[in-house]
């Protein structure tokens, strides 16, 4: 199509990502990449087509009620859009998309280190080695748990759980899983999965607990003291999807109360901000949100925006489109 739609990008994005989108598009990159304030992100919404945020930048209604006309689309990049306003988006009759499926493995990889790191104390070891305090081998110093036969429970099992529950069906681990309704037969028997209706349940049985769903209205909080408290005291918590799943009050609370064994977080409530009663024990691994933090899953989410926009550039409907039924 003759006219090229004027795409804003709210950060620094891989450079081949964002030499593409001056081929392609009118793009105007933010190169001193410090995420926008609420009036520059609006700002940006009034000039744009097409508007490339990313998790660091809150879309609500306010800001898509106030945006011009002009803004045709929302292209995130990143799977998650619990930071967009999607129904207020659709209101306006402005497409969002997200970039799924490329950032699954890594996902899936990172959730598998942080059961890894958690259960056999890695980074404890690491740090005992960084200190120099390694004082010899003993038979019982360090010792931590086997996965090996132990029950996994995957909350979510969309494209990251499954791809977790492989990763854990190789370490021998048991898979069980809740999600909203069961996945299909094949699924199931392909990852040996067995389907939990009940999650309070399914949190009282399991040695390790990974959550993989999104963040919505109805998952804030999943995670509350309560659920908290039905863990079984000498089991592992990971979290690589959304720090609003979980309280992490209650879950400081107990940590430090010691009723569960590990907790393993890639995400947070208030990231970067992180609990302080979180910060400090050896049995809790914290990472700085890196589920998608590879170069490759990095540049193939830059080509899924890409994708996405270019197909609305050209008139057609992109393939990543996200709509409020799905959550
Ligand atoms: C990104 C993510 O780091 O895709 C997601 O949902 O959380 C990560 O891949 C981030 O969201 C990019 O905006």
């Amino acid at each position: 199509s003759s006219t090229r739609l004027k795409v804003v990008l709210t950060r620094r994005l891989p450079d081949a990502v964002e030499t593409r989108m001056r081929e392609l598009f009118d793009a105007e990159l933010n190169l001193k990449d410090i995420p926008m304030d609420r009036a520059a992100l609006l700002a940006a919404m009034q000039r744009a087509d097409v508007l490339v945020p990313t998790i660091t930048d809150q879309i609500d209604a306010g800001l898509i009620i106030t945006a011009g006309e002009q803004l045709k689309m929302i292209a995130n990049f990143g799977a998650g859009v619990d930071h967009i306003d999607i129904d207020a988006a659709v209101a306006r009759q402005i497409i969002v998309t997200n970039t799924p499926g490329v950032l699954t493995e890594d996902t899936a990889d990172l959730a598998m280190s942080l059961i890894l790191a958690v259960s056999r104390r890695i980074v404890e070891g690491a740090q005992v080695m960084a200190e120099g305090r390694f004082e010899g081998w003993t038979p019982t110093w360090m010792c931590g748990r086997k996965l090996w036969g132990k029950r996994l429970g995957i909350v979510g099992m969309g494209r990251i759980g499954q791809a977790l529950a492989r990763r854990a069906r190789a370490s021998g681990m048991q898979v069980h899983y809740h999600n909203r309704k069961a996945v299909s037969p094949r699924i199931e028997e392909e990852l040996g999965a067995t389907y939990w209706d009940d999650l309070d349940t399914m949190l009282s049985r399991m040695d390790v607990i990974s959550l993989n769903c999104p963040a919505t209205k109805e998952t804030h909080h999943l995670l509350d003291a309560r659920r908290v408290a039905l863990l079984q005291p000498h089991a592992l918590l990971i979290n690589t999807a959304r720090g609003e799943l979980i309280d992490e009050t209650a879950l400081a609370e107990a940590v430090s109360r010691r009723s569960l064994a590990g907790v393993g977080l890639d995400v947070f409530e208030n990231e970067p901000k992180v609990h302080l009663g979180l910060v400090g024990h050896p049995n809790v691994v914290l990472l700085p949100h890196l589920g998608s933090a590879t170069l490759e899953a990095r540049q193939d989410m830059g080509d899924r925006v890409i994708a996405n926009i270019m197909t609305v550039q050209n008139g057609h409907r992109p393939p990543d489109r996200v709509i409020p039924a799905m959550f």
